[in-house]
Formats: C-alpha cells, sequence, structure tokens
C-alpha cells in the first residue's frame, strides 16, 4: 500500500492524473426500485431502502463494479468508493447505521478489484482507489435551525467517531487514499482529518489524503461561508495531504475564478471534478463531454490543475473526453511560499513582511472586561456577541475569547459562544484566538472554529509530555499557538529565563512534534511595572530585549503579548494606562513585537502622548530614574 502511494505521488509530479466520474447518477441511470436496493438479504427491513446507493455494495455489487470498470475503461487513474454517504450519521436515515464497517469494506473492495484488474490489463498505467467520504447531511458551523443560530445538530465529537468507523472499513477493503470530499462545512472536514489522525495514531498506519470543497454559488464561498483562501487555509494541516481542490454544485465553466485562486495559494497538487452543468430543470446535467473537456483542457494549459474529473452528471464518456483533452498538458507546478503566519476565519488572514501590528481583541474575555463577564453569567449572548463585532469594528484583527470564570462552565460558555460568533459573518471572517488557562476548555473551543484560530496558549508549565500532547493536539484540530514563556519552574520574569524557556520550546516543538515554525507564537510575558517592588523594575525592558532576541534567533516565530497587563497598578487611571500601552507598544514594535491583546479601537498614538507624561512612562519602562514609580503615580 505505501508502495502504491509513493507510486500516485510520483505520477502527480509526471502528469495531470484522471478521476473518475459519478457513481450517483451512473446509479439513477439503472432506475432501480426498492426491491432492487433490498435484494434477497434485506428483502424484509423495516423501512425503505430504495436511495441508499452505498447499500449497492452488499445488494448489487455487480452494479457497482461495472461503473468502476466502465471509468476505468475511459481512462480514470483513480476510481472512487461508492461510499459517500457510508457513515453512521447518513445511514442512520435508512435504519442502516449498523452496516457502517460492513458497506465501506465491501465498497473499497470492489473498486479495489476492479482497480487492480485493470492495472493487470495495463501495467504501465496503474490504477488506483480513493475512498470516498462525504460530509453527511448535518453541518458542524451551521444551525439548521433559523430561530436558533447558536444549536448544532451534531457534535464535533460524533462526527469523528462516524468517519473513524468509515475510515477503518475503507482502509480494511484496501482504498490507496482517502478523498475527504464535497466540502461544504470546513469544520465537518476538520472531523474528518482529526478521525484520520487518531485512525493513523491508533493503526500506525498513515493514508493519503486528497480534499475537496464546494462552491455553493458564484460568490465563491462554501455553504459556510469561507473564501476558496480561506478554506486551503483551515485544511492545510492535514497530514499526508496529497491533494486539495474543488467539485461538485456549479458547473466546468462557473470553476475558473476559484480553481484559479486556490491553485494560486495551495502548496499540494490541485484536483478539480465539477457537475456537468448546474441541475436543469429536469434536475439532469447538461455539460457534453466536449465541452467539459474544452473546459478542463483550459484550465490544464493555465497550469490551475493536477487531478481533473467529473462530479454528478458525468458518465464514462466525459471522462473519456476528460482523459484525452488534458493527456498533452504538464501537470500544475507547485508554489513554495515563504513560511510565515497564516490563518483564518471566513476569510484569510496573512502576516505579511509589510503587515503592521496585528491587533488582537481583548474585551471578548470575563476576566478582562466585566461587562462582557456580565453579559456571559447573565446569558445575554445577543450583547455579548456586540462586544465581539465592536472589537471587529474597532479594528481587531483576530478575536480573543476567554470564559474563566469560576462561576461559569467554561466548556459550555466557550462552545455556546463559538457557536453564536460562527452565525455572524461580519464577526466570524476574523480567526479565534481561544483563550483559557484550562485545555478541556480549549479543545471545547477548537472544536467550534471552521477557520485556523490560535491556541492561548500552551506551555512547559507542566512538563514536557503535556505540552508536546497538547501542541499534537493543537495541530490535529488545524490552530496556531501561543507558547506563553512558563516552565516547571514558574514564569520566566527575566531575560535570561525567558530566552532558555523560549528556545527550548522552540526546539521541542519543531524538532519533536514537527510544528511549523510559522505557526509558533510566543509570548514573553508583559507583567505589570510600577508596582512599587523592586523586582519588577526591569519587567518592560526585559520583554522587549526578550523580543528582540526570539525574533533573531527563532526563525519564522512571531511574537505577541497582553499589553493591557502592563499599566494593572494604574488601573482606574485611564489616561495613564493608554499612554503606557501606547508608548510600551512603540518600543515593542521597533523590538519586533507581531502582535498583542489589545483593546481594540482605543489605542492612543505615540506621538500624540502628552511630553511629560511620556516622559514619567518612559522612565517607568526603560527603568531610567529609582523614583520613576513615584513620579508616574504623582502625574496619575
Ligand atoms: N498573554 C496571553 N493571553 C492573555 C494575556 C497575556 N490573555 C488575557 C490577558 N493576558 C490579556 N487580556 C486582557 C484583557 C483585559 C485587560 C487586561 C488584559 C484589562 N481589563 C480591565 C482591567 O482589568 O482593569 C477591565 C476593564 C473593564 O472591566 O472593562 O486590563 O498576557 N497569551
Amino acid at each position: 500500500m505505501t508502495d502504491r502511494a509513493a507510486t500516485l505521488r510520483r505520477l502527480l509530479a509526471d502528469r495531470i492524473l484522471v478521476l473518475d466520474g459519478a457513481m450517483g447518477t451512473m446509479i439513477q441511470r439503472h432506475d432501480l426500485d426498492e426491491a432492487a436496493f433490498r435484494g434477497e438479504r434485506f428483502a424484509a427491513w423495516g423501512q425503505p431502502l430504495r436511495g441508499n446507493n452505498d447499500l449497492l455494495a452488499l445488494t448489487r455489487p455487480d452494479l457497482v463494479g461495472g461503473i468502476h470498470r466502465a471509468f476505468l475503461d475511459a481512462g480514470a487513474d483513480l476510481v472512487e468508493t461508492n461510499t459517500f454517504n457510508s457513515t453512521a450519521v447518513s445511514q442512520a436515515d435508512y435504519g442502516t447505521e449498523g452496516l457502517v464497517y460492513e458497506l465501506n469494506l465491501a465498497a473499497a473492495r470492489l473498486a479495489r478489484d476492479a482497480a487492480d484488474r485493470k492495472t493487470a490489463e495495463t501495467p504501465e498505467k496503474p490504477r488506483f482507489v480513493a475512498g470516498a467520504i462525504g460530509p453527511t447531511s448535518r453541518t458542524l458551523s451551521l444551525s439548521p435551525d433559523v430561530n436558533d443560530p447558536g444549536f448544532r445538530a451534531t457534535t464535533f465529537d460524533a462526527l469523528r467517531d462516524a468517519y473513524r468507523e468509515q475510515i477503518a472499513g475503507l482502509a480494511d477493503g484496501g482504498v490507496d487514499v482517502l478523498l475527504i470530499e464535497t466540502v461544504f462545512d470546513t469544520l465537518n472536514a476538520k472531523a474528518a482529518i482529526s478521525a484520520v489522525v487518531r485512525h493513523a495514531e491508533a493503526t500506525g498506519t498513515a493514508l493519503p489524503v486528497m480534499l475537496s470543497g464546494t462552491i455553493v454559488d458564484r460568490s465563491g464561498r462554501t455553504l459556510s461561508g469561507q473564501t476558496v483562501e480561506a478554506f486551503w487555509l483551515s485544511v492545510a494541516h492535514c497530514p499526508n495531504l496529497l491533494s486539495v481542490g474543488l467539485n461538485c454544485a456549479l458547473g466546468s465553466q462557473q470553476m475558473r475564478p476559484f480553481i484559479e485562486a486556490l491553485s494560486r495559494v495551495a502548496t499540494v497538487p490541485v484536483s478539480l471534478y465539477p457537475n456537468a452543468g448546474l441541475p436543469n430543470a429536469m434536475g439532469g446535467y447538461d455539460e457534453t463531454p466536449a465541452f467539459m473537456a474544452g473546459q478542463m483542457r483550459a484550465y490544464a494549459e493555465a497550469g490551475f490543475v493536477n487531478l481533473v474529473g467529473g462530479c454528478c452528471g458525468t458518465t464514462p464518456a466525459h471522462i473519456a473526453a476528460i482523459a484525452e483533452a488534458v493527456a498533452g498538458c504538464p501537470p500544475r507546478a507547485l508554489p513554495t511560499p515563504e513560511p510565515t503566519l497564516r490563518l483564518s476565519g471566513l476569510e484569510p488572514f496573512v502576516v505579511r513582511p509589510d503587515t503592521n501590528f496585528v491587533n488582537i481583541g481583548e474585551r471578548t474575555n470575563v476576566t478582562g472586561s466585566r461587562r462582557f463577564a456580565r453579559l456571559v453569567l447573565e446569558g445575554d449572548y445577543e450583547e455579548a456577541l456586540s462586544v465581539a463585532r465592536q472589537q471587529v469594528e474597532d479594528g481587531a484583527q483576530l478575536l480573543d475569547v476567554n470564559m474563566d470564570e469560576g462561576m461559569l462552565d467554561g466548556e459550555a460558555a466557550m462552545q455556546t459562544f463559538l457557536n453564536l460568533v460562527a452565525a455572524e459573518p461580519d464577526i466570524a471572517r476574523v480567526p479565534v484566538v481561544v483563550d483559557s488557562s484550562r485545555w478541556a476548555v480549549i479543545e471545547a473551543g477548537l472544536k467550534c472554529v471552521q477557520g485556523k484560530g490560535v491556541v492561548n496558549s500552551v506551555s512547559l508549565k507542566e512538563g514536557e509530555a503535556a505540552f508536546l500532547e497538547q501542541a499534537r493536539r493543537a495541530r490535529e484540530y488545524g490552530a496556531a499557538v501561543i507558547v506563553m514563556a512558563f516552565d516547571e519552574d514558574g514564569q520566566a520574569d527575566s531575560l535570561e529565563r525567558r530566552k532558555q524557556v523560549c528556545a527550548r520550546a522552540y526546539r521541542l516543538l519543531t524538532e519533536e512534534v514537527g510544528f511549523p515554525p510559522e505557526d509558533i507564537i510566543f509570548d514573553p510575558n508583559v507583567f505589570a511595572v510600577a508596582t512599587g517592588l523592586e523586582e519588577h523594575r526591569r519587567y518592560a525592558l526585559d520583554f522587549l530585549e526578550a523580543t528582540r532576541w526570539i525574533k533573531a534567533h527563532l526563525p519564522h516565530a512571531r511574537v505577541s503579548g497582553g499589553i493591557s497587563n502592563l499599566s494593572f497598578s494604574f488601573r482606574g487611571t485611564h489616561r495613564v494606562r493608554e499612554a503606557m500601552h501606547a508608548a510600551f507598544l512603540y518600543h515593542a514594535v521597533r523590538a519586533g513585537l507581531d502582535m498583542g491583546i489589545v483593546n481594540a479601537g482605543q489605542l492612543e498614538v505615540y506621538a500624540e502622548i502628552e511630553p511629560e507624561l511620556l516622559e514619567r512612562v518612559e522612565d517607568v519602562l526603560f527603568d531610567r530614574r529609582p523614583d520613576a514609580t513615584e513620579r508616574l503615580v504623582e502625574i496619575a
């Protein structure tokens, strides 16, 4: 199997590969009745089974195998198993959820057998099997009830379990690759990716994965509202990712801007298998083999694609025409973008060399805002959402969400709030920073974000084993991490300790976990200054120096800090606090600070700080005189 995966990767570098066409519409042509779906085995089944196409792997293997053969004869390099709906979630509609493993096993064997026979006929052109994993009829990012936007018809855990069961059957049946397809809600796909990770951990065998999303209309967004690039960034963490692409929904012609956008950003091979047009009034599909082949050839010539095939309405004649049309075209060359922090909400958020300081909104924090805390405790989530909206309107490019309050069920509050955020496009367009001192709350939050968010935070506080485990999980859910400068001996509060802890964490993450360095954000601890305590006098200075050091010595990693912490000893004196934040940020950004958790919209401009106040603030920040604190208190 690993040999075949290697062959597949080699072929992808050589030429454009061809996927098969639609299974569903090919089955429809046979016009099977209820009795045909049931066969002998399910003759007495208590529920209607007509329309359960996947059951045909058991009741009409001849028919399913015949469709595979027809597509292989047409020139397909890969055939998809007839398992689009073979999860417990989808099979429950027919009462056949107990058959899931068997359905996947049988369907995988049918496709395997057909592919192997064809390979034996034409050994110079080996054929492959992709295990089809559909989206199910449930959505993790959307409520089926318009009056209850926070409601979800299923959970991340339930979907992950369902996908694991499906993957076990597909793997045992001998598929070469898993195809997570027709993704209209990226969070469902993330649950499937998480299932792939856990299957690999449990069995020691990691199958390659192909991912294919669906654009529902010409806005170029998925059903759950993401742009193509945001979708790519949200799933790019998938281990052993063979390809990413688009399928279904629109016809071949309408796909152009979206496949072009994807091909510009995806660092893995790109696939495209559209419908044969939009469904017509009769539910049929009108694009002819020649028309579709012409479109696909144009995309191939433009360098957009590495794999092509067809979705609903495509027949062996379409696949034969497409295979012929792309035969002479070189495969798309993969882009090699600079490593940099890339996040997403509904939209991409990429930190580029010319990106200014990044604002992370701090107000959606029950320990950081009395108002937000009161709203959440009272269950007034409508108003709590308006706090988030205000932060984004005021310029927050990321949103920090924290529910760590003794009177709250943190996991439930995190889930409720993030599910509601997901329903607000003006908020959900930005990535979420899931902030908690409890891992269970962070994990609950990660299960509610379809984008690529940030874990806030992980640290070496509880030792290496816990740190590595949390980092692996963060990666499994496709999140970047904020690493606090904290270890078994406590908070790093000197320059030396900050350097030593961050360097150790960087080495562990990159070498032990294979964590991408560009997804690491260090937080070298912003502590309160001007507290009156001698040992706090170098806190601001040491943060600045640590920032400079991290940027110089830990390649691609970013630096962030909780800026408002700095002024805790001046609570209530708003003007002094704002001046402290503005002055500190001014110097921190020069030292290399990339981002900070701040009260978006309340950032004062350095040049506008009143000179006398600025001097006294900077005396404190730079520890310039022994009476700096008294002089700042005095002016306050
Ligand atoms: N690093 C990381 N995450 C963090 C912090 C950090 N998360 C929490 C915190 N520190 C950053 N967020 C805030 C939010 C609010 C305030 C300070 C830090 C704050 N709030 C006002 C106060 O307490 O006086 C409350 C004002 C009000 O109630 O309206 O100062 O360092 N990784």
